[in-house]
């Protein structure tokens, strides 16, 4: 849907834009920003079928497999709609909102409104990127009001899909805005510096530069991805639920976490799924945020060890026959009550060394509520997204997590896979991550001064294998140079958290432009993959092919 975008957007600036609600407006991605929501409203009404044919002409143009399918769609929609062939300029039906609110099920068509316009969306509810049973939450009422927890709506392709379905407008007294309550007015404020991909929920990385000037990532620049608004928890009544093996559960205050338990310290780092998945979206769209190298941080953590609380509750060391699951269910919820959750092996948290954590602290300070107070999981060497923040409950079964984040999110496919094809059933849920490692500095693009270059960077690996090696070249992988490694000491197959590199090397007199590049080993001699595209996957993860930043010398 991504190359829909621009092509919408030419489409709307140069037609009408429906009025646009206060909230979703508000929390406009950057890429936005050239918009003017105020403008030429109600002049939407005229010449609305061309339009909509204009805009199924884009989604059948597109060849992509969302795009078509959407854009199929709005024409048999269209063909089945008997105001389809309104005679252009003629004025769209008038609703009341108690009309729209009786066409609340697939049965009786699904109708939501949207500023003042009325759309069936009945042949888009199996459609939905983000599944039936949300859509279907708005059915009979107002977008806006679950708009405003899922800002990723605010984007031009989306309204784009949404006007292809519209059937009318409301009746002038109705007209009144809804006035959602901000979900998200609650979040904690944020360092400045971050790099924001998403406001509401919020996802930010810290710039690439400033991220390797720490070994240990300071809180307040740490990467922050949430899913929803960050829930707010009295640390008086908390209690954490660890369901037990036999149908009791346990409620765990704060402060027996923290003196029953001894407490562990790990230094890990924590990367994201997504990390880098602007690189992959380059080579051709995928869908999720337009993460750069940054979406990963080192921390301290420290915390109760998950064994013991496990142990506590009454399980054994080993699992029972066949292997089982510890599944996580954080306190953020969204509007149907679905919690964030995700599940590890038993016996990554009974195993690990030991160091899988219920994390109190972060570098020696309290957690902060972006990244889970009072308390979250830390699975040292597992994707972030295993890292289930704001923990509520602990439970262990058979299966996996049955959350959306563990079944249908956070695995990866064939690049021949796409949005008509894929089967999440059929890919395992990512746990351990390859080997990484990015360039931080110089920044693609920089004028860098010709007789010596200094690269840095990070570099890490799932599973605890630590970093073997890093090469860096100054001529786009012709030649290379070893890095030299700066970290903690970590003992083998402990190797939780990334080492900072760095190497000084000469710049070939004459050149004005250079590739740099690097590349890690990791302890078992897992190397990085030399480009993205055999990597490519239709949602954007696991992108850890070399990392390549171009520069131009500039001649004093
Ligand atoms: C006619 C109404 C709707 C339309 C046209 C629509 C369209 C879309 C589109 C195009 C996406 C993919 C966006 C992207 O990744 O760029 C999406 C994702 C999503 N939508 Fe909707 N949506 C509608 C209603 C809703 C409602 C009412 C809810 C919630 C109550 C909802 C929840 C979600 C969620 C959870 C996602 C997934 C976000 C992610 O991938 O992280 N949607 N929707
Ligand atoms: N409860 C909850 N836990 C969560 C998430 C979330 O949205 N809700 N996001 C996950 C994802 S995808 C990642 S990458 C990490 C990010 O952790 P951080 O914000 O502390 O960097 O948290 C994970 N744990
Ligand atoms: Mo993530």
């Amino acid at each position: 849907m991504l190359l829909l975008r621009p092509i919408v957007r030419g489409l709307w600036v140069l037609q009408s834009t429906p009025r646009l609600a206060g909230v979703a407006w508000g929390s406009l991605p950057r890429a936005c920003a050239a918009w003017t929501p105020s403008r030429a409203q109600g002049t939407w009404s005229a010449g609305h079928s061309s339009q909509r044919r204009k805009v199924t002409a884009v989604g059948a143009l597109l060849g992509l497999g969302a795009g078509l399918a959407y854009g199929n769609h709005r024409r048999q929609a269209t063909e089945a709609e008997p105001n389809a062939e309104a005679a252009p300029g003629a004025p769209y039906p008038v609703f009341t909102r108690q009309e729209v609110g009786q066409h609340r099920s697939l049965a009786d068509r699904v109708w939501v409104t949207y500023g003042n316009e009325v759309f069936d969306i009945t042949d888009f509810v199996e459609l939905h990127p983000g599944g039936q049973s949300k859509i279907l939450l708005a059915a009979g009422g107002a977008l806006e009001l679950l708009w405003a927890m899922y800002a990723v709506h605010s984007q031009e392709h989306v309204l784009g899909i949404l006007r292809g379905y519209k059937v009318g407008e409301l009746s002038p007294e109705e007209q009144s805005q809804p006035t959602p309550e901000d979900p998200y007015a609650g979040d904690p404020p944020r360092h400045p510096a971050l790099k924001v991909n998403s406001l509401k929920p919020f996802n930010a990385e810290p710039p690439a530069e400033l991220l390797t000037e720490n070994y240990l990532t300071p809180n307040q620049l740490f990467f922050k991805r949430n899913h929803l608004p960050v829930p707010a928890v009295d640390p008086a009544s908390y209690r954490l639920q660890v369901e037990g093996p036999r149908g009791r559960t346990l409620a765990l205050s704060l402060h027996e976490l923290k003196s029953r338990f001894p407490k562990h310290e790990v230094t890990a780092t924590l990367q994201c799924a997504g990390n880098r998945r602007s690189e992959m979206n380059r080579v051709r769209p995928v869908k999720g945020l337009e993460w750069g190298v940054a979406a990963l941080s080192t921390a301290r953590w420290g915390g109760a060890r998950l064994r013991d609380v496990l142990a506590h509750a009454g399980y054994p060391e080993e699992g029972q026959a066949g292997e089982q699951h510890v599944g996580f269910e954080g306190l953020d919820q969204d509007l149907s009550g679905a919690a964030y959750g995700a599940s590890i092996p038993y016996s990554t948290a009974m195993g690990c060394h030991g160091d899988v954590l219920l994390a109190y602290e972060m570098n020696g300070e309290e957690l902060p509520r972006d990244h889970g107070y009072p308390l979250r999981v830390g699975v040292p060497g597992v994707v972030g997204a295993r890292n289930v923040k704001w923990l509520g409950r602990i439970s262990v079964s058979r299966e996996e997590s049955q959350s959306h984040w563990q079944q249908n999110d956070y695995k990866g496919f064939s690049p021949s896979v796409d949005w008509d094809t894929v089967d999440f059933s059929t890919a395992p849920a990512i746990q351990e991550l390859p080997v990484q490692s990015a360039i931080t500095e110089p920044a693609p693009g920089a004028a860098v001064p010709p007789g010596e270059l200094t690269v840095k960077g990070y570099a890490w690996s799932g599973g605890g294998r630590g970093v073997g090696r890093v090469d860096v070249s100054l001529d786009g992988g012709r030649t290379w140079h070893v890095a030299e490694l700066k970290g903690e000491e970590q003992a083998p197959g402990r190797a939780w958290a990334w080492q900072l590199w760095q190497l000084t090397g000469p710049v070939a007199p004459g050149s004005t432009e250079l590739d740099v590049v690097c590349k890690a080993v990791d302890a078992s001699y897992n190397v990085q993959p030399d480009t993205v595209a055999p990597i490519w996957n239709l949602r954007g993860v696991l992108s850890n092919a070399w990392h390549r930043v171009h520069v131009t010398v500039v001649q004093d």
